[in-house]
């Protein structure tokens, strides 16, 4: 399959496959290099990403975004307290304590869970890049914020798996960010001593720095930060919130309390935050925003940045977070890379290098640069590709303890990977069990989580644990395995138990003697330990049940499948439509010799009924009624079409006669 990364994010997704010996940015329909992360539902189909955001203003109720925001969240978690707010559709609790949007689809009242609603996103943007590429679109690398829980980070793959694909890795967005550094730059990297680079990302919706070790070839992350709270759309709020105060008393509206008008003005917001990137003053205008007030004002950079004074105040700590972990400070950064759309906001730029001292660096492509670690990512995990070969470790932001029952042990838990550790990683723990047994792995730290983290991240059930004949127990042998995705797991497991072995006596000739070759080679009997049997694994983690996730990847190809009907549909109408005007034109022009008067009433006749049929009873028919309306029109318009094709041949052939002549 051709090897697919994607930038999911908040406000904009990119999409970028391997192919051409080279990475490719793919666009969507409308030859966009970023597709808006939003779905609409409709009266008959769903609107997903551009279609999606045209009918933003006219669905609110209907539109969910922020989709990366509720993805594996629980609706009590004190986090969603905060981003509800954000959202213009009613969001409930759904039966397994996550997060539905409620929303009205095909005429009814429907739930989809924050899992379904990334997979039908996914979907989409695997089926704007299966029509740019042609390929076959199955492995998909996918990259998350850097604070994801365990149980995020599973939300997000069952969402590639509901939407068809094989999540092959889910990576970190600073880390694939920095990963696309040391691949692409690679001209610029020293060969032994590393270079120190922080990788800063500020999106829509959240801030977030990785600190890195990068030499030719391989890189290592050193430390991570975020704050989950800091991105352009508070920007864009704290913009809005002004002017909805401004209006108030200029105008006595109250944006606030129509939903339309608020989004109005959030969108106008973001725009003239835009326009501040590059100017220092800008208008705002909009016309009849509610109640029939157009509203008109204006906005300086000097504003806008007292508005956002308390967030830029608090950038610095989760780089000095970054740089604690990493074992460095500010002065001991060679490059500074930026990317995401809102580090394109003067005040902020200024901010960062106060906050290094030293020039930030813009070497990267702001919001490519994600994304094209994520294809990279992907292909290196390709059977067929061939890669330059690149070596990344990551940087475990949240310690992990593993628990069982105790028995013969000591302890009853272990800390196995402790926070600021580096995946990839495996740890081989040895329990001395009567029978069979449970382990769990849990956050060991709730310091270190975001506020509201369930501390569970998933259990196990091991079975076949049999003691020797006169033990009472036996040594298990558990390989635990922080994997390439950033998951927990028990990748294996199997008893061990001491037997009597022989072993050669490995004799050294004396010195000044020489080896007897003829001698019997001599035994004795040694205690080993030697694997005895595996043990069964079964694994209860956050990643939905097998038969759970099999139905949402079935209703979502039904989804797509009647998706597809409603497209198809709406195509042959306008076919039809097109084929009316078409055959009236040419039976006027070209045609007009090839019909007889007969033909040309019947047609005519023909032609103004199935108009008339489409403006009232045809407006709304299936595909099968506008195919057959096609076909009565073409089985005399292709008669007449003929004709006229023949005498066109018959003109073309008396040409070329002559030009031989
Ligand atoms: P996240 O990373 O939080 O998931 P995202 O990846 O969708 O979100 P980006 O595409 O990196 O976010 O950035 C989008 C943000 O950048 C928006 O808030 C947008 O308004 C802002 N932005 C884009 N261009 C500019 C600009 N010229 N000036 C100021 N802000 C901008
Ligand atoms: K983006
Ligand atoms: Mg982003």
């Amino acid at each position: 399959s051709t090897p697919f990364g994607v930038d999911l994010g908040n406000e904009n997704t990119v999409i970028a496959c391997a192919r051409n010996r080279g990475i490719d940015i793919i666009v969507n329909e409308v030859s966009n290099r970023t597709t808006p992360s939003l779905i609409g539902f409709g009266m008959k189909s769903r609107f997903i990403g551009e279609s999606g955001k045209n009918q933003q203003a006219s669905n609110l109720k209907n539109t969910v975004d922020n989709l990366k925001r509720i993805l594996g969240l629980n609706y009590n978690d004190p986090d969603f307290e905060i981003e509800k707010k954000y959202f213009s559709c009613p969001l409930v609790e759904n039966k397994e304590g996550g997060i539905s949007a409620k929303i009205r689809f095909l005429g009814e009242q429907q739930e989809f869970t924050s899992t379904q609603l990334a997979a039908m996103y996914i979907n989409k943007i695997k089926d704007i890049t299966y029509k740019e590429t042609k390929g076959n679109i199955v492995d998909i690398c996918l990259s998350v914020p850097v604070w994801y829980t365990e149980k995020q980070r599973r939300a997000a793959s069952d969402a590639c798996r509901i939407a068809g694909l094989n999540p092959v890795r889910i990576v970190n967005e600073t880390t694939a960010a920095a990963v696309g550094y040391g691949v692409f730059k690679a001209n610029d990297l020293p060969e032994d001593e590393p270079k120190k680079v922080a990788f800063v990302d500020i999106g829509h919706s959240s801030l977030q720095v990785a600190i890195a070790a990068v030499k030719k070839g391989e890189l290592k992350i050193l430390g991570s930060g975020y704050d989950k709270h800091f991105g352009g759309r508070d920007f864009d709020h704290a913009i809005a919130n002004h002017f909805a105060d401004e209006f108030k008393g200029k105008y006595k509206i109250d944006v606030r309390e129509n939903p339309k008008a608020y989004y109005r003005v959030l969108t106008a917001s973001e725009k003239l935050k835009k326009v501040l990137s590059a100017n220092t003053q800008a208008p705002f205008n909009i016309e009849s925003v509610m109640n029939d007030v157009d509203v008109s004002s204006s906005l300086t950079r000097e504003e806008l940045e007292e508005f956002v004074q308390p967030l830029l105040a608090r950038v610095n700590i989760p780089i000095e977070t970054a740089l604690k972990d990493a074992g460095l400070t500010a002065a001991d950064i060679d490059s500074i890379e930026v990317v995401g759309g809102c580090t394109r906001v003067p005040s902020l730029k200024a901010r960062l290098a106060e906050i290094f001292g030293k020039q930030l660096s813009f070497t990267l492509n702001q919001d490519e640069a994600i994304v094209r670690g994520n294809a990279f990512i992907c292909a290196t995990h390709s059977p067929t590709l061939r890669v330059r070969p690149f070596k990344f470790e990551d940087f475990n932001p949240y310690s992990v303890s593993y628990f069982w029952d105790k028995e013969d042990e000591d302890e009853d838990n272990l800390e196995v990977f402790p926070r600021g550790g580096l995946f990839p990683s495996t740890k081989i723990i040895t329990l001395y069990r009567k029978g069979d047994f449970g382990v769990e792995a849990r956050y060991t730290n709730k310091e270190e989580l975001p506020a509201g983290t369930e501390s569970l991240i998933a259990k196990w059930q091991l079975k076949g644990v049999v003691p020797s004949e006169g033990e009472t127990s036996i040594a298990c042998k558990l390989k635990l395995r922080n994997d390439p995705s950033g998951f927990y797991t028990i990748e294996s497991a199997h008893t061990v138990e001491e037997k009597l072995v022989k072993e050669l006596i490995e004799k050294e000739p004396k010195e000044g003697e020489e080896e007897d070759e003829e001698a019997e080679p001599e035994y004795r009997e040694v205690k080993k330990l030697v694997k005895k049997n595996d043990l069964e694994i079964t694994c209860i983690s956050s990643a939905l049940p097998e038969e759970v996730r099999q139905s949402y990847y079935e209703k979502e190809h039904s989804m797509i499948m009647e998706d597809k009907l409603v497209a198809d549909t709406e195509d042959r109408k306008n076919a039809l439509e097109e084929y009316i005007y078409e055959l009236r034109g040419k039976l006027d022009e070209q045609y007009k010799d090839f019909a007889s008067d007969q033909e040309k009433e019947k047609l005519t006749g023909m032609l103004l009924k199935t108009e008339d049929w489409l403006y009232e009873d045809g407006y709304d028919s299936s595909k099968a009624k506008y195919i057959a309306k096609y076909e009565e029109l073409a089985s005399i318009g292709n008669v007449i079409r003929g004709r006229y094709l023949a005498k066109e041949e018959e003109k073309k052939q008396a040409i070329r006669q002559k030009q031989e002549q």
